[in-house]
């Protein structure tokens, strides 16, 4: 009987009989295709409804331990069992008097670690009382001018014992700078400081254009960053090479994976092309990490991304274990997030960070639910911090390490990974190497075209977003959000800056900062250790980089739209006649097709949602003109109005859309162009809907909205409107 075979075992010991398997799931597969069960990934990876034994018999690097090479398991022999991984979410807002009580706040209740987010200002590199920056000092992060700030920053936590994350890239040199002289004038020498500065210039090429400088001087600063480092700051990462921001940008997994390790190696080679000694500086290069909701396919990523590293690193003739070894940051993902149901964004959170710990991160920001609405309030902060709390103090799973290894579906997975990243890599090297594709605009390109993919996945329903797309609520969850009043920090900033600049030695700053141009205009010199002496001297964040600016000037970046991805995605193909169709009768109506301006204003330089629109619009048959990266209200007007658009979509992500959309409206008036309709997308909390209509914005279109519905809804906004 069947319980008499249960009960003596021997059922259960019989060898798998996989042919039998194979029968029996095919008969039971819909249309006894046994091969329907496999999911095959956009980037062509088959995820196969079963794995066995005869998955793994061949893989090379199945059977390994944490902390030996190649690191698959893990860079710590022990791992969580010892030390979890640090609690580390990035935050910062409003002035460093108001991110510092929030640091402490948190580090009291929990956080193991601070992350700092600066404000666009900073980031781009210019001081608060710039007329550029006017609409967003203080709203994205922490307005940084001067060493007092970064003192009023960290006043009270300890920066000798605290580890502090910076993500600052484009003006890397002063604010580090900055950094090294506040612990300084706390009592701690550079020597003794832990941390990670960001450093990853490549990427911001690819995706997040917080850039200054062209491409090459920005490579020189890296190297700087990295030998300055290497000689003083043995304790300090000089560098967090990051996917987190390509996979945000749209990469599946893989691609993020080979681009992240590619720009790594990158600035290795760099570092080497200048005499330094790989094992010198190699072990204080750090990761980071974006971990999505495809479940087994982000843990394989981060064990691959170890095994691929040190085949990397071994290939550059690193010999030293620690030079071999991937080190992470992860972060849950911010695009995987809704703005529809934010409470099911703690579900989303929750799997993604048992994703990271899986994958064995040694640093991870959990996102809070109200992420894709506005910045955290203390509420939602909370929760996500004890979303690992609860991981790391409830659940048991630090207590064993890597516990997926050994699993057949794993192991695979992480070896198939493994594999399609390092094709792309080779691509990569065919085509010149990391630098030539960023600068090229083919990586752009790749990550682009992943989410032109996935957004019609989305739009036509085929991926499924909880919420979104399907079963979504008949009612709207109203949440509370964080707001900053960005005029009451700017009159803040605008007091310190004048104190900084009256109280200093102006002919010693200025000398300090001729030094600075001088060593830029020879390629002579270390440029952090001399804006070091510059911001020591109290030069501000804007001099500094005004300094260097002189020199090499500020980079526009140029880059191509993909066309015909969104189109060739998309997969109803009733919804999508219907709306071609509609274009069409607006040309007959209008005598032209719908020209639009997709545009963004001020120094939010996000623009994946923009360029997805662009191109998606453009598929359906608009004409679309993209508007330059980094303009003022007035310019976009004034561009508006020479490519004869009826509409301007403004697509505003980090928060300044209060000031800088008004702006554009007025100066569409004030030029006479009352018929070009402005509309606005990405996130727009919901209590400012009213303000924006009220200033006279025709459409809102906030994330989860799908583009064909913003396409009929902007077709129909500009026929209400009498043409020019
Ligand atoms: C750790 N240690 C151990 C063990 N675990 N020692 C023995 N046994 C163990 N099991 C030791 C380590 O070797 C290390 O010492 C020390 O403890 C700290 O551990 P760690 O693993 O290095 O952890 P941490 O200090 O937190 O550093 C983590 C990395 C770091 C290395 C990843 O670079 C980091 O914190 N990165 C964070 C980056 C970040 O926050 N980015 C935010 C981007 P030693 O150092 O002496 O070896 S936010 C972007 C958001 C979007 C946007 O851009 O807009």
């Amino acid at each position: 009987t069947v319980s008499a075979r249960a009960a003596s075992g021997v059922a259960e010991a019989a060898p798998a009989d996989l042919d039998a398997w194979r029968r029996a799931a095919t008969a039971a597969a819909p249309g006894g295709d046994l091969s329907a069960l496999n999911r095959i990934t956009p980037e062509g990876i088959v995820v196969q409804p079963l794995y066995t034994a005869a998955d793994t018999a061949a893989l090379p690097a199945k059977d390994t331990l944490p902390g030996f090479a190649p690191f698959v398991r893990g860079p710590q022999p022990t791992m969580y069992t010892t030390r979890p991984w640090t609690i580390r979410q990035y935050a910062g807002f409003s002035t460093a008097r108001e991110s510092n009580a929030f640091y402490r706040e948190a580090l009291h209740s929990g956080a193991q670690g601070v992350s700092v987010a600066f404000d666009l200002a900073t980031q781009r590199g210019y001081d608060s009382d710039h007329a550029r920056v006017a609409g967003e000092v203080g709203k994205a992060g922490v307005a940084i001018d001067s060493v007092e700030d970064m003192k009023a920053l960290f006043d009270g936590i300890a920066l000798g014992g605290t580890s502090v994350s910076m993500t600052m890239n484009g003006a890397v040199l002063p604010v580090l700078a900055a950094y090294v002289v506040a612990a300084e004038e706390q009592g701690v020498p550079q020597a003794r400081l832990r941390g990670t500065i960001q450093n990853d210039i490549l990427k911001e090429f690819m995706v997040r254009n917080t850039y200054i400088y062209p491409p090459g001087p920005s490579m020189r600063i890296v190297g700087d960053v990295m030998a300055h480092a290497a000689a003083h700051m043995p304790s300090f990462n000089s560098i967090s090479v990051c996917g987190y921001h390509l996979q945000e940008a749209g990469a599946g997994p893989a691609l993020e994976l080979a681009f992240t390790l590619a720009n790594g190696r990158q600035y290795v080679q760099t570092a080497m092309a200048r005499g330094l000694d790989v094992d010198g500086f190699a072990g204080r290069l750090s990761f980071f990490f974006g971990v999505g909701m495809d479940f087994y396919l982000e843990i394989a990523k981060l064990r691959a991304a170890r095994l691929l590293w040190c085949r990397i690193m071994r290939g550059l003739g690193a010999s030293n274990e620690r030079s071999l070894m991937l080190r992470m940051h992860c972060q849950t993902s911010g695009c995987s997030l809704t703005a529809q149901d934010p409470h099911n964004n703690v579900v989303r959170t929750t799997i993604e960070a048992m994703a990271a710990a899986f994958g064995g991160t040694q640093s991870l920001h959990t996102n809070a639910l109200d992420e894709a609405i506005a910045l955290p309030t203390e509420a939602s902060a909370r929760i996500a911090r004890a979303t690992q709390l609860i991981l790391q103090e409830e659940t048991g799973i630090p207590g064993v390490i890597d516990p997926w290894a050994g699993s057949h579906a794993m192991e695979k997975l992480t070896h198939d990974m493994a594999e399609a990243a390092w094709k792309t890599i080779e691509e990569i090297d065919r085509r010149g190497g990391m630098a030539a594709v960023a600068e090229s605009g083919w990586a752009k390109m790749q990550i682009e075209a992943a989410a032109l993919g996935k957004q019609a996945r989305i739009d036509s329903g085929r991926d499924v977003v909880v919420g979104v797309n399907k079963y979504r609520s008949p009612g709207e969850t109203r949440i509370d959000h964080r707001s900053i009043d960005n005029q009451a920090v700017l009159a803040d900033q605008i007091v310190s800056l004048r104190q900084v600049r009256s109280r200093r030695d102006g002919a010693a700053v200025a000398a300090t900062l001729d030094a600075l141009s001088d060593a830029a205009r020879s390629g002579e010199g270390n440029l952090l250790a001399l804006t070091i002496d510059a911001m020591r001297a109290r030069a501000t964040v804007g001099e500094v980089s005004d300094a260097l600016e002189l020199v090499y000037g500020r980079h526009h970046a140029d880059s191509p739209q993909v066309s015909g991805v969104y189109a060739e995605a998309f997969e109803s193909a009733e919804d999508w006649e219907k709306l071609r169709g509609e274009v069409l009768a607006f040309e007959t109506a209008r005598s032209r097709l719908p020209r639009l301006m997709i545009a963004k204003l001020g120094q939010d330089g996000h623009d994946r949602g923009a360029r997805v629109v662009a191109s998606a619009f453009s598929d359906l048959g608009f004409e679309v003109v993209t508007a330059p990266l980094f303009q003022t209200a007035d310019e976009c007007a004034r561009q508006a109005i020479e490519h004869e658009v009826h509409a301007v979509g403004i697509s505003s992500l980090a928060a300044g859309h209060r000031t800088l959309v008004p702006a554009l409206i007025q100066a569409l008036k004030d030029l006479g162009a009352h018929h070009i309709v402005v509309f606005v997308g990405g996130i727009v909390p919901p209590e400012d809907h009213a303000f924006l209509f009220e200033a006279g914005v025709r459409g809102i279109y906030g994330p989860g909205t799908s583009i064909p519905s913003s396409a009929k809804d902007v077709l129909d906004q500009i026929l209400k409107t009498p043409d020019a």
